[in-house]
C-alpha cells in the first residue's frame, strides 16, 4: 500500500511523538485490556496505545489518510463520496512490548453510531506485523454473520467462550504484514490481536470510512469531530 519512501517518514514521525509523548494520548491502563497495568502509577502504567488524532498531529498523516490510492478503493467500495471519520481509530496504533495489552473479538461497530452498520478501516503497518507481536485476527466472512446481543458481552466483546460462537473463531486468518502493507477490514468484521511478544513497539496507522449518505447519529462520539471528505 505504501511503499519504503512513502513509509520512512510516517515511521520517523509517529516514533518522534510516542518520545516526545505528544498528547492527545490513550494509554493501555485506561482501556484494562487484559496484560495492561492497573493503573497510570501502576508499573508500566505510563504505556501508550494510541497517539490519537492522527489526522491532525501532522500532515504527513494527513495526506496518507486522504490519499488517492484510499479514496479510489472506498469509493468502489461504498459507490458514493467518502468521508473519514476523526472520531475514533484516526490514531497510531502502538502495541508495546511488555505492558502493550490484547484485545478480545469485537467488531468496531462497538466503537461507532452511525445511521447505517457500514465503515470500513484501513490499518497499515509501519513495521513487520506478525503472530508473535500483536498482529490482527480475522474471522473471515464474519461481517456478514448475525449474532444476537447474547453473543457479546457488556462490553461488547464476543464470547468465545459460548460453544456456538467458538465455532467461528476456529477459521480464523492473521495475515502476516510487511512494512507498508495495509488490511481493509469492515467494521461489521471480528477480530482480535495478540500481546507483543517481541522486545520492539509496533506501530500502525489507522483510519476510518464510510459513505457520505450514512450520517453519525446527533449527539454521539461519532459526530463529535468535523469529518474529512476525501475530495
Ligand atoms: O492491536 C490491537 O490490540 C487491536 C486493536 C483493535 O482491534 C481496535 O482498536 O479495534
Amino acid at each position: 500500500m505504501v511503499a519504503a519512501e512513502g513509509l520512512a517518514p510516517l515511521n520517523r514521525i509517529a516514533r518522534a511523538q510516542l518520545a516526545a509523548r505528544a498528547e492527545p494520548l490513550e494509554f493501555e491502563a485506561d482501556l484494562q485490556y487484559p496484560g495492561a497495568p492497573s493503573s497510570r502509577a501502576a508499573p508500566g502504567g505510563e504505556t501508550v496505545r494510541r497517539l490519537l488524532d492522527a489526522y491532525a498531529r501532522d500532515p504527513v498523516f494527513a495526506a496518507h489518510a486522504t490519499a488517492p490510492g484510499v479514496r479510489d478503493w472506498m469509493e468502489a467500495y461504498f459507490g458514493e463520496r467518502v468521508l473519514m471519520s476523526r472520531a475514533h481509530h484516526n490514531c497510531v496504533m502502538t502495541k508495546h512490548p511488555r505492558y502493550g495489552s490484547l484485545t478480545g473479538w469485537h467488531r468496531d461497530l462497538r466503537y461507532w453510531s452511525f445511521e447505517r452498520d457500514d465503515l470500513v478501516s484501513v490499518w497499515l503497518a509501519l513495521g513487520t506485523e506478525e503472530n508473535d507481536n500483536g498482529a490482527l485476527r480475522f474471522a473471515p466472512g464474519s461481517h456478514r454473520m448475525a449474532f444476537d446481543a447474547a453473543s457479546f458481552d457488556e462490553a461488547k466483546f464476543f464470547r468465545a467462550d459460548r460453544a456456538d460462537n467458538a465455532g467461528i473463531l476456529r477459521t480464523i486468518e492473521s495475515p502476516r504484514l510487511a512494512p507498508g502493507d495495509a488490511v481493509f477490514f469492515h467494521a461489521n468484521t471480528l477480530h482480535s490481536a495478540g500481546r507483543n511478544l517481541s522486545d520492539a513497539v509496533k506501530f500502525s496507522l489507522v483510519f476510518t470510512y464510510h459513505g457520505c449518505s450514512n450520517s453519525p447519529l446527533h449527539g454521539s462520539r461519532s459526530s463529535s469531530k468535523p469529518e474529512v471528505p476525501l475530495r
